[in-house]
């Protein structure tokens, strides 16, 4: 089966998600019966494209057909068909994961969400034989791209110290052409840090580092882009055990990734390891409070019992 193939394969099951405002669809489904997740998101005019935008007014070379809707006194609103082409004007971007997890189908699923508190015992007895158990085979992705088996063309930069270094790439959340929505990932060489729990004073100079060498290889990279305007940020909780760093486009409206209860910046991290006492020394003694989406084991097997006594 080819990539493309696949796609084609795939038989729906039923919807997980979807998101009016994002234009995000994620679907359940089969390919060669084993679970595989579908995610559809209607792609972004882009700006900076100015001849496909003049286009777009244009019947023929931008809209193939219009209905109205309705009009009253100067207002008219239309439904219409816009002309796509895979190569210049895509009218989606699809992703596929398969063969999925139950993991991944919980974390693409519908879900109420909880505000975790999480004192450093809760993480010693809940969190840590978590990332024990899911350190093997769920970062191979992280492994093919340190190891430039896969993704190997589309690195930015890389620093290939194995204590110091890192690799840049476009995130799979990109669709590595419409600059205001730049999505980047950082994933360094190092495998002794799972989460930011793992990070303490001694790491200082490194991150620092590494934070300047991200700003400086963007903004070599893509020239439109100055530092100030890169949201440089880690997740906490990571759905990835192994440390990585965003880094986005402030105009780009990443949602609960970018958001209060998930999204840290680095530098306020740095800031926050500067200022710990030596007696503290590292954020495994510290509290961090996260949100966490009730389909996640690590709310009905794990923090479920400690927290939400009424
Ligand atoms: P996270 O904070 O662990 O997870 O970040 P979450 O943001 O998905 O909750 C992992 C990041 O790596 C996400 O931004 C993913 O979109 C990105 N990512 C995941 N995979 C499997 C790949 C991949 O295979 N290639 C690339 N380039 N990025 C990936």
């Amino acid at each position: 089966l080819t990539n493309a193939d696949l796609i084609r394969q795939f038989q729906f099951d039923r919807i997980l998600n979807h998101d009016t405002r994002s234009k995000v669809i994620n679907i359940l489904g089969k390919i060669d019966s084993t679970p595989a997740i579908l995610t559809a998101e209607k792609t972004a005019f882009t700006a900076h494209d100015e001849a496909a935008i003049a286009n777009l007014a244009t019947v023929d070379s931008g809209i193939s057909s219009i209905r109205l809707l309705d009009r009253n006194d100067i207002y008219r609103w239309y439904m219409a068909t816009l002309v796509q082409d895979v190569e210049t004007s895509p009218g989606a971007k699809l992703s596929l994961i398969w063969p999925a997890t139950q993991t991944h189908i919980d974390k693409y699923s519908k879900q109420r969400r909880r505000v975790i508190r999480e004192t450093p015992e809760l993480y010693r007895k809940i969190l840590v034989p978590y990332i024990d158990k899911m350190r093997g085979d769920r970062i191979q992705w992280v492994y093919n791209i340190l190891s430039h088996k896969v993704e190997a063309d589309r690195i930015i930069y890389e620093n290939p110290d194995p204590q110091e270094g890192f690799i840049l790439l476009p995130d799979l959340k990109w669709d590595r052409t419409t600059m205001d929505s730049i999505y980047l990932v950082a994933i360094v060489h190092r495998r002794d840090i799972a989460s930011i729990r793992d990070l303490n004073k001694s790491h200082i100079p490194w991150l620092k580092s590494v934070y300047s060498e991200i700003i400086l290889a963007v903004t070599q990279a893509y020239p439109a882009i100055s530092a100030t305007q890169l949201r440089i940020y880690v997740h906490y909780l990571p759905s990835y055990y192994h440390f990585h760093i965003h880094v986005t486009n402030v105009e780009h409206d990443a949602g609960d990734g970018a958001a209060v209860g998930k999204a840290i910046m680095l530098s306020d991290l740095i800031a926050r390891l500067e200022e710990m006492s030596d007696k503290v020394y590292g954020f495994v003694n510290s509290t961090f409070t996260f949100l966490l989406g009730e389909n996640s084991e690590l709310w009905s097997n794990g923090y479920a019992s400690d927290l939400d006594k009424v």
